[in-house]
């Protein structure tokens, strides 16, 4: 290992972000790999290669090897319809979260909704209430940008320092898409906002009859109706025909299988934002509408549950995101803190969108805590779960965003701890 060559930047083996490559990461040159080259051991041609392979096919799968799969919740007799599934997020790279891999949270199920008999209103407090049939609405003009939804009660078994779990397990209700949808401004716009409006209220087709309320302000700034995911009509988990997408907020306001939205003076208060969504205080009082989802990373390879084979070099990679803005940085610790360094931030840097991030790390074989900060540009600088939890206890089940701490054994298990 060229180990001149690295230059460490924190404590515990952390190498600068922008030396990986002149370190010769895998250590197997040409010479090592020259069975695939044909060099010494003859030509050999893999069975792959030597007769055609299957055609084409109507819609397309992953490949068998890369095996990957959403971990759903246990399914509960009393809650039909209940339930959640994660990303299998210390599998993916990029920030891209592929349509059959997207988290999922429904309240009531997945409802079989066929379009043509689906409708969009908006009334309550406007000129001219509309009713839209989703044939009106892939007529109008529309905007794509790629943005995360997180869940509010991501990261929540932190809060209690539960130990054990996965990246997919602990942090898995986050992915990112490409959505395609119109402005709801313009529908807006269209009725006919009066002056006294100032909250808007969504309500979804399902049976659970998910109800949130919006500001005005927010409505009329980034909030769509999403008709299209990552290219293809929204997937029934997301809310096919359409779904409310409102960027950079906790994902339970982004209702799907949109069927209302209502102008009006005040929030509707809705199940969904008192009983639910509220987020209890230590003194019994709660915070209602914590709207936007806080600025947070975390490390998703070598991540919970993952053993590293042997002392040597890794790349630490993960995401971070912010409801806030883009991510500006992303430092990384290999001894818990102690000591810090800066992430090679290798993706595109978009607004409310995921961020990729990757250093070098030497693995010496000894103890090691992982850990990422992320900072957005707002200037917001991820919590440490000490922080969260001073802040707002230890009773409040949404928004946690604390840093995630893996630790490395000596047989170089890594696993969550709570910090
Ligand atoms: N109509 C409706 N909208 C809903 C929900 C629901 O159960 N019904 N779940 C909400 C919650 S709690 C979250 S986190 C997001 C999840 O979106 P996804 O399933 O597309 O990931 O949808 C929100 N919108
Ligand atoms: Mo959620």
């Amino acid at each position: 290992m060229s180990e001149n060559k690295s230059e460490r930047v924190a404590d515990n083996g952390l190498i600068n972000r922008r030396k990986l490559l002149e370190l010769g990461l895998g250590g197997a040159s040409i010479a090592a790999s020259s069975a695939v080259l044909g060099a010494e051991q003859g030509l050999q041609i893999p069975d792959w290669s030597k007769m055609p392979g299957p055609g084409p096919t109507a819609y397309g799968q992953p490949s068998p090897h890369a095996n990957l799969q959403r971990l759903a919740s246990t399914p509960e007799a009393t809650y039909p319809g209940g339930g959640l599934s994660r990303t299998p997020l210390q599998h993916l790279q990029g920030i891209i979260t592929p349509n059959s891999l997207h988290f999922e949270r429904h309240h009531a199920g997945i409802p079989d909704i066929d379009p043509i008999n689906h409708k969009l209103v908006i009334n309550g407090m406007v000129r001219q209430p509309l009713v839209f049939a989703y044939e009106d609405l892939l007529r109008y003009p529309m905007v794509s940008k790629v943005y995360f939804i997180e869940c509010s009660g991501n990261g929540n078994t932190n809060t209690r320092g539960v130990s054990g779990g996965s990246a997919q397990s602990i942090h898995g209700l986050v992915s990112c898409a490409e959505w395609t949808g119109i402005p709801l401004s313009s529908l807006l716009d269209e009725a006919g906002v009066l002056p006294e409006a100032d909250w808007v209220a969504a309500v979804g087709a399902d049976a659970a009859s998910m109800g949130r309320s919006i500001p005005i302000a927010k409505a009329m700034d980034d909030v769509l109706v999403a008709l299209y995911q990552n290219g293809e009509p929204v997937r029934p988990e997301q809310g096919y025909p359409m779904r409310l997408f409102v960027p950079g907020w906790e994902g339970n306001i982004s209702v799907k299988w949109l069927t209302q939205v209502k102008l009006t003076k005040v929030p509707a208060q809705f199940r969904d934002e008192t009983s639910k969504y509220t987020d209890l205080l230590p003194d019994r009082r709660a915070r209602q509408f914590t709207f936007p989802m806080e600025t947070k990373s975390l490390i998703t390879s070598p991540s919970g549950e993952m053993t590293l084979p042997r002392p040597g070099l890794y790349k630490i990679t993960g995401i971070a995101w912010s409801g806030s803005g883009s991510i500006r940085q992303v430092e990384v610790s290999a001894d818990g803190g102690q000591s810090w360094a800066d992430a090679l931030i290798e993706s595109e840097q978009w607004d409310k969108a995921l961020a990729r991030f990757s250093i070098p790390w030497q693995w010496e074989g000894g103890e090691a805590v992982l850990q990422s900060r992320a900072t957005d540009s707002a200037g917001n600088v991820q919590q440490t779960r000490q922080a969260v939890i001073a802040d707002r206890g230890t009773s409040a089940f949404y928004h946690n965003p604390g840093i995630q701490s893996w630790s490395v054994n000596l047989q170089g298990e890594v696993s969550n701890i709570a910090v």
